[in-house]
């Protein structure tokens, strides 16, 4: 019986903050490099009690599962422009020593039913904590803005219709879910332009030091 809800989430809390200032590190490494970055943004959150508690009763996951069952206490979530970036996020995040991949899923080639894109990883991440390391589970989710945004409003009628969609509604919801992933289609189509665009434009705004032209040569 967990009787402390706050100590048991403490080296999650932990977590979701340590990976938040790492993975917008990254950004802020692209950047001093004065390359465009691959992250847009990172959000995280430890899911809220009440939410562990509905998921444990819907997935039968017992307390003393939890821990090993329930991936998703710690969350974190990657925003990325192009779907390309996407999967350059993945192979970093592949190479790094201080996380270790458990499982991948690409929902971007196999949505959900629902319409859901985005890629999934399952992180084991050691926190040092002072009765020593302790490794936990995190899910990270990698999508782009166009996937995040349609991911944001479904997941806010989930809440009104309790997953429980009109027809209508959810046939409407799938269709919007194509339109998005033709949008991102779209603008992968068009990347190079609109990068050397925004190349232009942090340049403009007196970010870069450097004229692009000087830069591509490095
Ligand atoms: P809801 O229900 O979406 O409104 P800071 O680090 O101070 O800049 P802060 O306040 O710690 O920021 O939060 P952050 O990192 O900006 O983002 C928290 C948000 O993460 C949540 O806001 C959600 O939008 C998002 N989030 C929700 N669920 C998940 C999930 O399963 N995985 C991931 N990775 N992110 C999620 P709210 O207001 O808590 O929730
Ligand atoms: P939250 O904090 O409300 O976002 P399951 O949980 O049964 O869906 P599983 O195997 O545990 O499945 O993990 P999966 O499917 O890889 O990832 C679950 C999370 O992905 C969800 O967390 C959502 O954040 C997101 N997700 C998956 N499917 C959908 C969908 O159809 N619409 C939206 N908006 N988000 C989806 P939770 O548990 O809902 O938590």
């Amino acid at each position: 019986m967990i009787e402390n809800w706050n100590h048991f989430l403490l080296p999650y809390n932990q977590a979701v903050d340590e990976l938040k200032v790492k993975l917008r590190g990254m950004r802020k490494q692209f950047q001093n490099k004065n390359q465009r970055s691959p992250i847009e943004f990172v959000t995280g959150r430890v899911k809220p009690v009440d939410s562990i508690k509905e998921k444990m009763n819907r997935r039968h996951v017992s307390e003393e599962r939890l821990e090993q069952d329930m991936q998703d206490i710690a969350g974190l979530r990657i925003m990325c422009q192009f779907v390309e970036d996407i999967y350059q996020v993945v192979d970093i995040l592949r190479k790094r020593s201080d996380m270790t991949i458990l499982e991948e899923r690409d929902y971007i080639h196999n949505e959900k039913p629902s319409g859901y894109r985005s890629y999934h990883i399952v992180i084991e991440y050691p926190v040092q904590m002072i009765t020593g390391e302790k490794k936990i589970l995190a899910e990270v989710q990698i999508r782009t803005l166009a996937m995040n945004f349609w991911a944001t409003i479904e997941h806010s009628l989930n809440y009104k219709y309790q997953g429980e969609f009109p027809e209508e509604l959810s046939a409407r919801l799938q269709r919007a879910a194509e339109a998005a992933f033709k949008l991102d289609t779209e603008m992968s189509e068009i990347r190079e332009e609109i990068q050397e665009a925004q190349h232009l434009f942090s340049y403009g705004k007196g970010v870069d030091p450097q004229p692009p032209s000087k830069k591509d040569d490095q």
